[in-house]
């Protein structure tokens, strides 16, 4: 059981850091300052929101919620953003985030992923917690895809030309290369 808890713990920071995080940082390369503060309908989020908004619930939940950090999490700002902030340090505040929640679930032993914690209101387990920042994490990125794909066409994650898609946008050499 430890093996198959580590294994979700190991898996869940390669998503968030060689999948997830790669993959946002390829579609702000595409984006110009304007196009990152564009939005479809003036209730829907710029991709500036939802990079404001990864960091705010992956700091709160992870940092703060697995972590010892104090919860101080203004979610509605993360929202009510418009910009313009330079995309270096739209980007480096997710990147450096990512990274921090990175080291506190390198810290987590697989004991004490049933354990529960209170977070954001929610009375949930720690894996439980590590799931929701996953899957919050992955449908996010997936927006920020459509919104780079909106603005610019297609972004080009994969290599097909020999009939198997293979990634490009990983950041660093001999990762595995599964989606
Ligand atoms: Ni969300």
């Amino acid at each position: 059981m430890t093996e198959v808890a580590q294994s979700f713990i190991d898996h869940s920071r390669r998503l968030l850091m060689d999948h997830y995080l790669p993959q946002i940082e390829r579609c702000l390369e595409r984006l110009s300052d304007e196009e990152i503060w564009w939005r479809a309908h003036p209730e829907c989020n710029s991709v500036g929101n939802l990079l404001l908004h990864l960091a705010g619930n992956v700091r709160q939940w992870v940092i703060s919620g697995l972590g010892v950090a104090s919860d101080r999490r203004q979610r509605q700002q993360e929202f009510d953003a418009r910009g313009p902030i330079p995309r270096d340090a739209l980007l480096n505040g997710l990147q450096r985030t990512v990274e921090e929640a990175d080291g506190v679930l390198a810290s987590v032993s697989p004991r004490r992923l049933p354990e529960r914690r209170q977070i954001q209101g929610c009375d949930v387990t720690v894996m439980e917690a590590i799931y929701h920042v996953v899957e919050h994490f992955s449908m996010h990125t997936g927006q920020i895809i459509l919104l780079t794909k909106m603005r610019t066409g297609d972004v080009a994650f994969y290599d097909v030309s020999d009939g198997t898609p293979r990634p490009r946008w990983h950041r660093k050499a001999g990762i595995d290369s599964q989606e």
